[in-house]
C-alpha cells in the first residue's frame, strides 16, 4: 500500500478508537494548525548574531560542539530558518534577538538601535508568512559585566535601559507591520559570582530600571520577563530570580517567560503553569532540554516537555501561552536541531489536545482513583502518532523519518561547504 494511503487508514482507525473517549480528531487537527511555535533565530548560529563589533558569547551562556555548516551572515540564517521551517508542519513563527539586526557592515551601539536595522526583517516576515518576537540583548558586550540593568553605575544602568527601551520601540514597530502583537523577552544575565552582601540593591536597582523601561504603553507588543537560577560564572546570586519576576509579572500584569532549563532539576515546569496563571495574564515559553543543568540541548518528547503541554491544555489556557524554543546545540546539524525540537513540541502538544480529558475530570471528581491512574496510563499508548501523520501529511511536509534524508541533502549541498 502506497504511504500516503497507509497514513490515511492509521488515522481513520485513531479517529474511531478516540471517538469512543469522546474526543474529535478532525477538531485536534484544526487546532494543531492554529498552535504556532515561536522558534528562536539563535540555534541557526549558536547564539552569536550579525553584529559588525561581535566580541565572544557571554552573560553565562555557552554553547558547544563543532558541527560545520554555522549560518555566518543574516543571507544563510534566513536560509536555514526557512529550510527548517519547510519540514516541520504548520506556521510558526521567528524570535529575533536584538544582535540579529540588519547592520549592513555599520557598527551600531546597542543604545543607538533603532527599527531601520529590522525593516529587512519585517519584510522577510511579510514575504515569507512568518510573524516576528523579539528579545533585548544584554549580553556578549563590553558594557554587559556581570550586572547590566541592575548596575550600581547609573551610567551602565542607563545604557541598558536606553537599550531595552530602543527594542520595545522595535518589536511595538514590528507588531504593528504585522498586524499582530510582537512579543518581546527581557531576560539579563545579571548577578554574582561569589558572595555578596548587596542582594537588596541590586533587585532594587532591577526594578527600578524595570519600571521605567516599561512606563511607556505600547500598543503592538507584549512584554515577557524571564528569571532563573543562575548563570555560569554568576553562581552564587542571581538577581533576576524567579522570585522576583513572578512578584514583578502579579505585579505589573506582565507575562512570566517560563524556560524550562532554569529550574533546580527536581523542580517542575510544569506545575508552575495553574499557579502563575492564576495571577500573571500570560506565559511565554522557552522550551528547552536541560540535561543535568540548563544545558540547552535540543527539546525531545520527553516527560517534562509532556507534563509542560499537558499542564496548560488541562488549564484550558492555549490562548494564554506564547510557545516559543530556546535550545543551542552545536554539536549537531543544526537545522535537524529545529526540526527535532519543534516537531518534538508538536508532538507534546498533539497527545495533550487528544488527552480524554473531560472523562478522566469526571472520574476524578467523582472519587474513582483507581479509574484515573488507568486512564491516564492506557492514553498513553492510544494511536496519537497516526494523528500527527495526518497533520504533517495534511501540511505537505515528510512524514516520519522522511525528514532525516532531505536534512542530509541540505548538509550536502549548502551547510558543508560554508
Ligand atoms: C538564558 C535565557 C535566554 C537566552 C536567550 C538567548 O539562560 O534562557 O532566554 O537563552 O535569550
Ligand atoms: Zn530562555
Amino acid at each position: 500500500m502506497a504511504k500516503e494511503q497507509l497514513i490515511q487508514k492509521a488515522y481513520e482507525i485513531a479517529k474511531e478508537r478516540y471517538a469512543a473517549y469522546g474526543v474529535d480528531t478532525d477538531k485536534v487537527l484544526q487546532q494543531m494548525q492554529d498552535f504556532h511555535l515561536s522558534m528562536h533565530c539563535w540555534q541557526a548560529d549558536d547564539v552569536k548574531g550579525f553584529e559588525v563589533q561581535a566580541g565572544a558569547l557571554g552573560g553565562g551562556l555557552g554553547v558547544t560542539g563543532d558541527c560545520k555548516g554555522q549560518a555566518r551572515n543574516i543571507d544563510e540564517l534566513r536560509q536555514d530558518i526557512l529550510k527548517a521551517k519547510s519540514l516541520i508542519p504548520g506556521s510558526h513563527r521567528l524570535n529575533l534577538h536584538e544582535i540579529y539586526g540588519d547592520f549592513k557592515g555599520k557598527v551600531v551601539d546597542r543604545d543607538e538601535v533603532d527599527v531601520s536595522y529590522f525593516q529587512s526583517w519585517i519584510d522577510w516576515g511579510k514575504a515569507n508568512n512568518t510573524l516576528l518576537d523579539f528579545n533585548s540583548t544584554s549580553f556578549s558586550h563590553p558594557k554587559s559585566g556581570n550586572l547590566s540593568l541592575s548596575n550600581p553605575d547609573k551610567g551602565i544602568r542607563d545604557f541598558w535601559i536606553e537599550h531595552t527601551k530602543r527594542c520595545r520601540d522595535i518589536a511595538d514597530a514590528m507588531g504593528k507591520a504585522q498586524g499582530d502583537p510582537c512579543i518581546m523577552n527581557v531576560w539579563v544575565h545579571d548577578g554574582c559570582k561569589d558572595m555578596s552582601v548587596n542582594h537588596y540593591m541590586y533587585r532594587k536597582f532591577l526594578k527600578e530600571s524595570l519600571d521605567e523601561i516599561f512606563a511607556e504603553k505600547k500598543a503592538c507588543m507584549k512584554d515577557c520577563i524571564e528569571g532563573k537560577v543562575f548563570g555560569i560564572g554568576l553562581e552564587s546570586f542571581t538577581v533576576g530570580s524567579h522570585d522576583f519576576y513572578t512578584a514583578y509579572a502579579a505585579k505589573n500584569n506582565k507575562i512570566l517567560t517560563i524556560d524550562t532549563g532554569h529550574y533546580h532539576p527536581t523542580e517542575s515546569p510544569a506545575d508552575k503553569v495553574s499557579a502563575v496563571l492564576q495571577f500573571v495574564p500570560e506565559l511565554m515559553l522557552h522550551v528547552s532540554r536541560p540535561v543535568r543543568w540548563d544545558s540547552d540541548h535540543v527539546t525531545i518528547m520527553d516527560d517534562p516537555t509532556s507534563e509542560l503541554f499537558f499542564e496548560i491544555v488541562r488549564a484550558g489556557a492555549i490562548d494564554r501561552v506564547h510557545f516559543g524554543l530556546d535550545y543551542f546545540d552545536g554539536a549537531i546539524n543544526r537545522i535537524g536541531a529545529y526540526v527535532i525540537g519543534s516537531r518534538a513540541a508538536q508532538k507534546c502538544m498533539i497527545r495533550a489536545l487528544l488527552e480524554p480529558t473531560a472523562m478522566i475530570s469526571k472520574m476524578e471528581i467523582a472519587g474513582k482513583g483507581f479509574q484515573v491512574l488507568a486512564e491516564l496510563e492506557e492514553a498513553k499508548a492510544l494511536p496519537w502518532n497516526a494523528v500527527y501523520d495526518m497533520f504533517c501529511l495534511k501540511n505537505n511536509v515528510p512524514v516520519g523519518n522522511e525528514f532525516i534524508a532531505v536534512i542530509e541533502q541540505y548538509e550536502k549541498d549548502v551547510t558543508s561547504k560554508r
